[in-house]
């Protein structure tokens, strides 16, 4: 992984877990300047959980950078790869609300929302539901969950650029129900059986690490195969995915009515095949006033170096 775009890596100065309710506890960090620009990184899936690389796209010294893990993953509990997980308290309207309460408890008026593939969607969100509480908007490798965009990825489109790792997606799925793979995927996923779904869940995983990249990234891969790792992501997104975001078709691109005063930057790799560029360019055509950059050199990843470059230039530009 290439971070020479990147400021260098830094410390949380702060830390904690949020009571946000159902029994979760949402982690949570702030590095950076305790005095600077607030801003928010929205992480992708949804269920992988934040890196300490993610804190390099700010200036420390203009931004107080607010990092989190959303319920269910990374260092929030209870971790979704749980025996018993319960996914009933974990849903859009959790996440935005999680979000929010967290921006009040750290007593910040306005926040920059900085948010990639699943990040995208959760941003324009939380934008929509609180559009006072955004100064500016970074999205990157738009994702927004319709039917073409879940079947282009995990029911066949993507298939057509990766006909190798597709059948290694669908391998652990009986011929008879790959006609829906995410339905199929998720009995296997939510089975309390280990020997059930922790190979389906490794699969699931290592489809999207291994086609997130303009190039094969080993370690990307490796690290999203690891069990715990991998369960709670193919599950949390697994979760999303059947029930649609809980967004009626087309419903976050259509509320851009309400957020288009909001300064921001879209951010999209040219050959990102795990959130193509049709959807980036739904949003752009919807929302002309928000500045649209393409890069013509990358794929999905927020490690991609050309993506790197597009995102710092615009949280430095809005650095002020
Ligand atoms: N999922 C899009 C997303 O947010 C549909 C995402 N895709 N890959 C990732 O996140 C990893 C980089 C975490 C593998």
């Amino acid at each position: 992984m290439d971070l020479d775009a990147l400021y260098p890596p830094i410390e949380p100065h702060e830390t904690g877990e949020l009571l946000v309710g159902d029994g979760h506890r949402m982690y949570w960090e702030v590095s950076g300047n305790p005095d600077g620009k607030p801003v928010v990184f929205l992480h992708g899936g949804p269920g992988s959980g934040t890196s300490p690389w993610q804190r390099r796209f700010f200036d420390p010294a203009a931004y107080r950078i607010v990092l989190l893990d959303q319920r269910g993953c990374g260092r929030s509990t209870p971790h979704a790869s749980a025996a018993d997980a319960d996914l009933r308290f974990v849903s859009t309207a959790h996440l935005v609300a999680d979000i929010e309460l967290l921006r009040r408890n750290l007593g910040i008026e306005q926040w920059q929302v900085f948010g990639g593939s699943w990040g995208s969607a959760l941003a324009l969100a939380y934008a929509q539901a609180h559009p006072d509480a955004v100064s500016e908007l970074i999205l990157r490798g738009v994702f927004t969950l319709r039917r073409a965009e879940l079947e282009w990825f995990y029911e066949g489109g993507a298939a057509a650029l990766f006909p190798d790792l597709w059948e290694e997606f669908i391998a652990p799925i009986p011929v008879l129900e790959r006609s829906h793979m995410i339905e199929a995927y998720h009995r296997r996923l939510f089975d309390p059986d280990p020997a059930v779904h922790e190979p389906a869940a490794i699969a699931w995983s290592r489809w999207e690490a291994a086609t997130v990249t303009l190039r094969p990234d080993a370690a990307q891969i490796e690290a999203m195969s690891d069990p715990h790792t991998a369960v709670a992501f193919a599950r949390i997104e697994n979760h999303f995915f059947v029930n649609r975001g809980w967004w009626t078709e087309g419903q976050l691109i259509a509320g851009v009515d309400g957020i288009r005063h909001i300064p921001t930057v879209i951010v999209q790799g040219r050959h990102d095949v795990c959130t193509p560029m049709m959807t980036a360019w739904d949003l752009h055509t919807a929302w002309p006033e928000a500045e649209f950059v393409v890069v013509d050199d990358a794929g999905h990843s927020a490690t991609e170096p050309g993506i790197q470059r597009a995102l710092r230039a615009a949280t430095d530009r809005f650095a002020g």
